[in-house]
């Protein structure tokens, strides 16, 4: 059976998310890529005994306590931590490498050791970086009760030495995609974390490159589709806590303090 035909017919795959995290939209847009069927559960910051990623219901899913996770009902996996969680679907679902993965996208005629490398270099940057500093620069700016000025400074400065090297590295494929000749996994890693700079507080104005290979990637349809099944999910369990700007809406104080107390 052709892959494809195979995953068109798996029994729906479950993404565990929030209204809006940038983490677990990078695997609905995967899931997409690869036209794998799933539904998506919506949880909430904080300790809720029924919505909250701290509580005793989600902690057999994952207990880290963070989304994403992916539950697939086709081999009984549960998946949590983004990266292994992506690397998961493209071992079993894209096996010739070429939805997610290099496969047809080099310039070389077979995928070289420096290719994976490659690969796996901007892979790694984004999930053990950019990630973490954009996250901790989210948390700075909008979360922490007090404003301390040298640690927003500091998060931003590591995020920009960052798009400074992503602008660097778009200019090979002139802003296509990072691994030159085609978007992979990569990019999905990256888009989530990049393409929403006003809430972090930062401007693109210096990176013309990212600012192509941003609109470019938003406007792929599997990218759109991830982002309306999400809201969409979010808006039927009424837990869209954020405005289409990505703000927190202002009133939401318990958002606020769960986010605080998180660990
Ligand atoms: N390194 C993890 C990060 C997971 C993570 O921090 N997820 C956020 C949402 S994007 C979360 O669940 N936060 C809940 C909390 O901090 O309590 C990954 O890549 O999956």
């Amino acid at each position: 059976m052709a892959d494809s035909t195979h995953r068109a017919r798996l029994t729906p795959l479950t993404l565990h998310t929030f209204a809006t995290a940038p983490n677990p939209a990078k695997i609905a847009i995967a899931l997409e890529l690869l036209q794998i069927p799933y539904q998506i559960k919506i949880w909430e910051f904080g300790a809720d005994p029924d919505r909250g990623v701290k509580s005793a219901k989600f902690a057999p899913l994952s207990e880290n306590g963070r989304v994403p996770v992916l539950e697939d009902p086709n081999t009984g996996v549960t998946a949590w931590e983004s990266g292994a969680v992506m690397s998961y679907l493209r071992r079993l679902y894209d096996k010739e490498d070429r939805i997610l993965g290099l496969a047809g996208k080099t310039s070389d005629a077979v995928v070289s050791e420096q290719d994976r490398v490659d690969f796996e270099k901007w892979e790694l940057l984004l999930l053990t970086t950019v990630g973490p500093m954009s996250g901790q620069l989210v948390f700075f700016t909008h979360y922490h009760p007090t404003q301390i000025p040298d640690a927003i400074e500091r998060y931003a400065q590591q995020v920009y030495r960052c798009y400074d090297l992503l602008e660097g590295q778009l200019a090979k494929s002139k802003g296509r995609s990072i691994i030159p000749g085609g978007v992979t996994a990569v990019d999905l890693h990256w888009i989530v974390w990049t393409s929403q700079p006003h809430f972090l507080g930062l401007s693109l104005d210096r990176y013309p490159l990212m600012q192509k290979w941003i609109s470019n990637i938003v406007s792929m349809k599997e990218v759109q589709n991830a982002f309306k099944k999400i809201q969409e999910a979010a808006i039927a369990a009424g837990t869209a806590n954020m405005d289409a700007d990505g703000n927190i809406k202002g009133a939401d104080q318990s958002l606020l303090r769960a986010v605080r107390e998180g660990n």
